[in-house]
């Protein structure tokens, strides 16, 4: 167990990140829905904008850290402690009671495009 314990802080992050996209969106103000602990975490190189390629690259790699059996599925058990029951149906757009990364990796890039309020292909504070 406590091997597990560096992941999550990304395992948390995703969580929160999943959490903004299934509420329903109540950006009147069409502010980045994303906290500085966010940007710390997604903006790799610095540029003061997350990239829908850093945005990829974290979720994959948030991905396979949930994926602990590394079967290229996520299962209720595999995120019970990073996705609600709620949340884990939203993302397994085809109800087969499994995530795969295409699923996983649609419904974030959606959510990236959502927050893309000026489609410039970049999150910015
Ligand atoms: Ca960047
Ligand atoms: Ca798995
Ligand atoms: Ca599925």
């Amino acid at each position: 167990m406590k091997a597990l314990t560096p992941l999550k802080p990304a395992a948390l992050l995703v969580a929160s990140l999943l959490a903004l996209g299934t509420a329903q969106a109540q950006n009147a103000a069409r502010q980045s829905p994303l906290t500085p602990e966010h940007f710390a975490a997604l903006d790799r190189n610095n540029s003061g904008g997350v990239s829908k390629e850093e945005y990829e690259t974290f979720m994959r790699e948030s991905f396979q850290k949930m994926d602990k059996n590394g079967d290229n599925r996520l299962t209720p058990a595999e995120t019970s402690d990073v996705l609600t029951a709620e949340q884990f149906a939203v993302v397994d757009a085809n109800k087969d009671g499994t995530i795969t990364l295409d699923e996983f990796i649609e419904h974030v890039m959606r959510d990236f495009d959502r927050y893309d309020y000026d489609k410039d292909g970049q999150l910015k504070p």
